[in-house]
């Protein structure tokens, strides 16, 4: 875009507001404030807007309603002229903004309001109903009497509010360029490799010619070498690339490194025992997620807390739970079940997924080749329920089941039978915030087809997992999806408001298709029963490739059909179809893995990381091994296996996502309790926590303060605040569950 089409000045005699000189206070020693009333304690002074907005100060806040139907960013304005800068001299731009309904975008602006309109400094937010604190640091470029701060809110076909409180450009302050710390060049598993597995690293360098490598064991001996490979440039970082293959060593140890270019990798270990380890401690993850229940210091030290959401004041409870209003008129008690994420949300599209994956993980252990159930066995977890003669696996989800099937709307009431797609605050809280401290009012959001799905799949595959151990449960849960099941055949186009986003996340899904196949598949697996039988063979997901580049996710859940239809036993007509499906998803992941200098099985469209993206990239990984299951060769478990280095450290930031898991590991992921970067006082997630991982679509303001332009792999910052690439989830540590059982599986 030509910068001078940006051009300012010529709104100016649109002036809605005079300008008037206010004093305002130095925030700091040498900080001075350049912004006048930028709190709008004097309604609009100093202000002033195009004039196709209506604006005006609201609750303390400048809101503007934005007509639908202009050009540009720049048809539309709010903007205070007269800004003094110095060149040279660093500046915090920094706002609050909320837009009606979200994700519309303002162009924030720090430029010129004369000739020749530069623009110094810009970012263009994507905005969120609730609201978010946006702040910048950045350099003048030059001195002006004439700068001007402007928020641009034009370019929108539909009309939209847009509300601003707390703007403010402080000169004087420390500039903070962000450069992540990416440690030695050699990019290896920080973990381990398995001693007959695959050993594969990657170094960045600038030689286009192959260099040598050596394996060097704690001692310093030199116990392998030979050449990498140049790969070019890698897409997914920018970097030019070499990869090491050190496979051919398969000797036991602990501390070795491998050397190249002049660097030394991290340590890490050849043996299996941390996969065992990785697998234990990504399911304990679940236990302190729980909501409803005190967690317990013997179990957990370090991470005890006071049950959430009781009714014990400040909370406002979840055992009589009214809908928002006009949803419903009746109550519920949604208690217990896990805490979503970092946030206090409890959604049952989400909760589905989740349940799925680690009953399959349990599930796969009694089908599969290389399976051991006893991995899952009673004691594994250290949960108030060890000692029950039950897996521990299976205790641990039936706190999730036993919250799925509460949010099932009561016979007698409208809807009877779909579930409640999620319970959630009235409005969203801040960090840190203990779930038992949280006091917001708790909220029922409505029934949808997609949640009904989610829980009509869930209980229908714990039918069939419990039945050894509780029958009365196995046949609740049984009963509950087949209402569940009917319910939503009677309203199969009933979705989440994807604006319905206040107090906590929106999990909204247009497509159900693919959950009606897979609640139709757990079903069939359950009962054998010819409805469900031809539900899914008259499916057109049946037969659709659904491996796609993203893989399988909370949204698009056709896999687990096709996984379980692959692997659990049955008498599918055409089941040898489903199989071979499968392996041909895994050739692809398989090719993409080859292809890609970091070995993983993740190429996104146009190099576009997802939310979430490493739970992404081992779900891609749980194809993989399934693939291994349905076949036995030895290519698909080794592609499964190599998928794990990428997410313990074989990365272009050289970092594993993994809390407590190599040298350097995330550890300051977004959560509400787990929050020692805010307060040292809270402990940091419990060792096995996934985070999720680069993001290029950067949505927190602290991600898009500091990465901007940042390259797939680079979108990704271990801060608190970076909610859209560093949270934790339930769905998210349910694939690094499934994935560690699997490699652990393979030692
Ligand atoms: O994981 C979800 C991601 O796929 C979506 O794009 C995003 C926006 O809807 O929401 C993510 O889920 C969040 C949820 O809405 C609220 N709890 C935290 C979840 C992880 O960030």
């Amino acid at each position: 875009m030509n910068r001078r089409r940006t051009a300012l000045l010529s709104l100016t005699g649109l002036l809605a507001t005079a300008l008037t000189a206010l004093p305002t206070a130095p925030a700091g020693a040498d900080e001075v404030e350049q912004v006048k009333n930028g709190t709008f304690d004097n309604g609009t002074d100093s202000w002033w807007t195009t004039s196709n907005l209506t604006a005006g100060v609201t609750d303390g806040r400048l809101c503007a309603d934005v007509p639908g139907g202009t050009a540009n960013r720049w048809d539309a304005t709010i903007g205070q002229n007269d800004i003094a800068l110095v060149a040279g001299e660093s500046y915090r731009f920094s706002f609050t903004a909320t837009g009606t309904p979200a994700d519309h975008v303002v162009r924030a602006v720090v430029g010129l309001s004369a000739a020749p309109y530069d623009t110094y400094y810009e970012v263009s937010p994507q905005l969120s109903v609730s609201g978010n604190t946006y702040s910048y640091t950045f350099t003048a470029p030059a001195d002006t009497a004439q700068g001007q701060v402007a928020f641009q809110i034009g370019g929108s076909a539909e009309p939209w509010r847009f509300c601003t409180d707390d703007v403010s450009l402080l000169g004087g302050v420390a500039p903070e360029p962000y450069e992540p710390d990416t440690g030695p060049r050699v990019r290896v598993n920080q973990v381990a490799y398995l001693p007959s597995g695959p050993k594969n690293a990657t170094l960045v360098t600038d030689a286009a010619e192959k260099l040598r490598w050596r394996l060097e064991n704690r001692d310093g001996r030199v116990v392998a070498h030979g050449w990498t490979v140049p790969r070019g440039t890698d897409v997914s970082s920018g970097q030019n690339v070499h990869s090491i293959d050190f496979g051919r060593y398969k000797k036991r140890g602990e501390g070795y490194t491998l050397v190249a270019d002049g660097e030394t990798s991290r340590p890490f270990d050849i043996g299996a025992r941390a996969y065992e380890t990785l697998l234990t401690d990504a399911a304990k993850f679940y236990y302190p997620q729980r909501s409803g229940l005190a967690i317990r210091d013997d179990l957990r030290p370090g991470y005890a807390r006071p049950a959430g959401h009781l009714g014990v004041a400040p909370n406002q409870g979840d055992t009589d739970v009214p809908c928002q209003p006009g949803v419903c008129d009746y109550r519920l008690d949604v208690s217990g079940g896990w805490y979503d994420a970092g946030d206090h949300g409890k959604y049952v599209v989400n909760g589905g997924i989740s349940v799925w994956e680690l009953l399959s993980t349990y599930e796969r252990a009694l089908h599969a080749r290389t399976g051991d159930p006893s991995a899952f066995r009673d004691g594994t977890l250290d949960i108030p329920e060890s000692g029950n003669k039950v897996p521990d696996l299976l205790d641990e989800v039936r706190w999730e089941l036993e919250f799925l099937l509460k949010m099932q709307v009561p016979q007698g009431e409208p809807l009877a039978g779909m579930a409640h797609h999620k319970i959630h605050d009235e409005a969203w809280t801040g960090l840190p915030l203990l779930p038992s401290d949280d006091p917001q009012k708790r909220e029922l959001h409505p029934p949808t087809t997609a949640a009904t799905l989610n829980l009509a799949a869930a209980a229908a595959q714990a039918a069939r997992l419990y039945k050894p151990h509780d029958r009365e449960f196995a046949a609740r849960a049984l009963e509950a999806a087949r209402t569940a099941w009917a319910a939503a055949l009677a309203h199969p186009d009933v979705y989440a408001d994807e604006n319905d986003g206040i107090g906590g996340g929106a999990y909204p899904d247009r497509n159900v298709e693919d959950e009606f196949y897979w609640a139709a598949a757990e079903l069939y697996l359950t009962t054998g029963e010819r409805d469900f039988r031809d539900f899914v063979l008259d499916s057109p997901v049946h037969t659709a490739d659904i491996f796609g580049p993203l893989g399988f996710d909370w949204a698009r859940t056709a896999a687990a059909a096709r996984l379980d239809l692959a692997t659990v036993p049955n008498r599918l007509p055409g089941r040898d179809k489903v199989r071979r499906s499968v392996v041909e998803g895994a050739d692809r992941y398989l090719a993409t893995l080859k292809a890609h200098p970091y070995g993983i099985p993740y190429a996104p469209e146009d190099n576009k990381y997802d939310w979430g993206s490493t739970h992404q990239v081992l779900n891609n990984a749980v194809v993989l091994a399934t693939a291994y299951d349905i076949t036995g060769a030895a290519k698909y478990r080794d592609g499964a296996v190599q998928t794990m280095d990428y997410v313990l450290g074989r990365n272009a930031l050289n970092i594993s996502y993994v809390t407590g898991y190599g040298e350097a590991a995330a550890h300051n992921q977004h959560s509400r309790w787990y929050a020692r970067q805010l307060d040292p006082a809270l402990p940091q997630p419990p060792d096995g926590s996934l985070s999720g991982g680069p993001n290029s679509s950067i949505q927190d303001p602290v991600a898009q303060a500091k990465l901007q332009g940042c390259v797939a792999q680079f979108c990704y910052i271990d801060d608190i605040q970076s909610w859209s690439t560093n949270e934790i989830t339930i769905n998210w540590n349910a694939a690094l569950t499934r994935v560690a059982a699997f490699v652990a599986d393979q030692g």
